[in-house]
């Protein structure tokens, strides 16, 4: 930070210190602060106001749930810098709209994306490419050099339900993919609701992904007992190679699940050796199921544990030196610390419960893996990790989050949050060298914390200051439904580009000269090259035939930071944004009559000249 922005940010918490005293109360507590649950309103203002210009520390990729998108915020301001469209089509961008993000979309419009993963080289975020889940066996794959969603691959046959996702290997080898939905498989069997227990299955898959392009293919399936697995994190340093999943209804139990599937005192978490299943798909093993090959760890022994775990885990979180393996148990208001070297250990001595396996697969002892369970409090979900072995919990039914440290076991502190917290993100919280500083709740619900925005209220984030051992709430701020997970990276560590360099853009319809424009025909097809420059649409009008099909490449020219221009075309629900240097296609049929395109993007103090005519004569 700049030393002039320093002076702005102090004068800033002076100010609002000053307007504190004069409302009568004293700087450090004043009413509506202490009300709000922040103990000094002035330290809090400094720490997360961000002078106007001046940039935030970090990114925060927050995952849109059901809204299918991801939110792109600025750590410490909370500002929501943008919205990057993936699952669900979005007309600010002009995303399912064009041909190509149509094609990429497919019939499934809609998307409930649950775990950004930000791409990782030796465990660290590498500010290339974040994936995201979502439950229909989906994983997307944005470009962080220019926040697009550039592939989303997927459904992968057998799975069911991608909850368990999109969880990336320390060196993005993998996004992995665990169902939390079990169905019989192949997709599309019949097999009664009373057979659940045998013939219904779960699966893991793992997502390849290239190393240079970070395009993905189907890696290689295993066969999973009927368990909904839930929540993974991979193995990183000393657990490298392994991957685990949190799961419930061991029970295997159908019908009112919240009573059925907790019946037993234990679920489990599974530890997979990926490295081995790998080679063992590469050796050919695993049987052909819904068109891959699936490994069944009965017939391939070594691939895949089962640790008990405390009633109903959520989530896994794997400790950034990878020695601990941390899940809680919802329902049993204590965090376990799993110790890889045991688990090494009692693999080895095949220290297995007795006729305890589940289809084939061994169940390790929990007294003889387990290092520590710590008391955190009611309702565990989440952790993160601090520096200095520093550990998060979210809780959910205390609604607080309460820190910890490795190897102590014991909480250090408690801070509530409003309101029912689920993931919580610390900076650089999934890396093998954690931040600390920030901390992100990702609140379920907000009543109360805002105006009054009807029924459908918005979900709240509150950002923690976790810089010292006290943990202290300093923001409140609020988003669309519903991020689940989110990561925060520093911000230095991405470069975006702000214009596509026209001499990239090898797109076969790019035109960059006016002169070059104009309609071309095959038949009852109709091509139409279009150059959009400020502020004019050229050609300007054009004309074409009733039940032509007409595809419409427009080029933006432009090579000015921010100088996008929209294509909306009226009645034909179309509209494009096409940003400097990118060119777009559309393809539609022609219906007769005269109809309107206009730029919507506001471009220059002509934008609102920038338009033009579709002329379809009748046949
Ligand atoms: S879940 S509130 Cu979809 Cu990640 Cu835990
Ligand atoms: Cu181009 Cu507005």
């Amino acid at each position: 930070m700049s030393s002039a922005s320093r002076v702005l940010r102090w004068s800033a918490a002076i100010m609002l210190s000053a307007i504190a005293l004069s409302n009568g109360c004293s700087p450090s507590e004043p009413k509506s602060a202490k009300k709000a649950g922040v103990s000094d309103i002035a330290v809090a203002a400094e720490k997360t106001y961000v002078a106007p210009g001046d940039l935030d520390e970090y990114y925060m990729f927050a995952s849109g749930g059901h809204s299918g998108q991801m939110y792109v915020y600025g750590i410490p301001s909370m500002r929501h810098l943008v919205t990057i469209p993936v699952f669900t089509p979005y007309p600010g961008t002009g995303y399912g709209f064009d041909d190509d993000t149509k094609k990429m979309l497919g019939d499934l419009t809609w998307g409930d994306a649950h775990h950004p993963a930000l791409s990782e080289t030796n465990g660290d975020y590498d500010g290339r490419w974040l994936f995201i889940n979502e439950m229909n066996g989906r994983v997307a794959r944005i470009d962080l050099r220019d926040f697009k969603t550039k592939e989303i691959f997927g459904p992968v046959p057998n799975v069911s339900g991608n909850h368990g996702s999109a969880f990336v290997t320390p060196n993005t080898e993998y996004s992995m993919m665990a169902t939390r939905f079990s169905i019989p498989i192949p997709k599309g069997t019949y097999v009664p609701i009373d057979k659940y227990a045998t013939e219904y299955k779960g699966v893991v898959a793992a997502v390849k992904i290239e190393p240079k392009s970070g395009a993905m293919s189907l890696g290689f399936e295993i066969l999973m007992p009927p368990i909904d697995f839930d929540l993974g994190d991979a193995g990183k340093l000393a657990s490298d190679g392994w991957m685990f999943w949190s799961s419930y209804n061991a029970e295997r139990a159908t019908g009112k699940l919240e009573t059925t599937a907790s019946q037993r005192d234990q679920d489990y978490i599974a530890a997979i050796n990926w490295r081995a299943a790998e080679k063992a798909a590469a050796e050919g093993k695993g049987d052909m199921i819904g068109g891959v090959k699936v490994i069944d760890p009965k017939k391939v022994p070594g691939l895949v544990y089962l640790m008990p775990c405390p009633k109903s885990p959520h989530g896994v979180d794997v400790s950034p030196d990878g020695k601990y393996i941390v899940a809680s148990g919802k329902i049993a208001g204590i965090t376990v610390a799993f110790n890889f070297e045991k688990i090494q250990t009692a693999i080895r001595n095949k220290d297995f419960v007795v006729d305890g396996d589940e289809d084939g697969i061994p169940v390790l002892k929990y007294d003889s893996v387990k290092d520590a369970e710590v008391p955190v409090g009611l309702g565990p979900l989440h952790t993160q990790f601090g520096p200095n072995g520093m550990a998060y919990t979210s809780l959910f039914i205390d609604s607080a989050v309460a820190s910890w440290r490795l190897g102590e076991w014991k909480v250090i502190d408690k801070v509530p949050v409003s309101y029912a917290i689920g993931h919580l993100a610390a900076a650089e919280g999934d890396t093998v060298n954690p931040d600390g500083k920030y901390l992100v709740a990702l609140n379920k619900l907000s009543h109360g914390r805002h105006l009054s925005v009807g029924p459908s209220q918005p979900e709240s984030s509150q950002l923690l200051d976790i810089s010292e051992e006290k943990m202290k709430l300093i923001y409140d701020a609020f988003t669309e439904p519903e991020p689940h997970y989110a990561q925060i990276i520093k911000a230095d560590k991405i470069h975006p580009i702000e214009v596509y360099p026209k001499e990239e853009n090898k797109h076969p319809l790019a035109i960059w000269d006016v002169k070059d424009a104009g309609v071309t025909r095959q038949g009852n097809k109709v091509t139409v090259k279009m150059v959009a420059v400020r502020s004019t649409f050229t050609p300007t009008s054009f004309e074409v035939q009733e039940g032509d099909i007409v595809t419409v490449a427009i080029t933006n020219i432009e090579q000015t930071t921010d100088m996008l221009h929209g294509f909306g075309l009226l009645d034909y629900n179309i509209n494009l944004v096409i940003d400097p240097g990118e060119t777009k296609v559309v393809t539609f049929t022609a219906k007769k009559g005269v109809y309107p395109y206009y730029c919507t993007n506001f471009c220059s103090a002509l934008h609102q000249e920038m338009q033009g005519y579709l002329i379809v004569k009748p046949r």
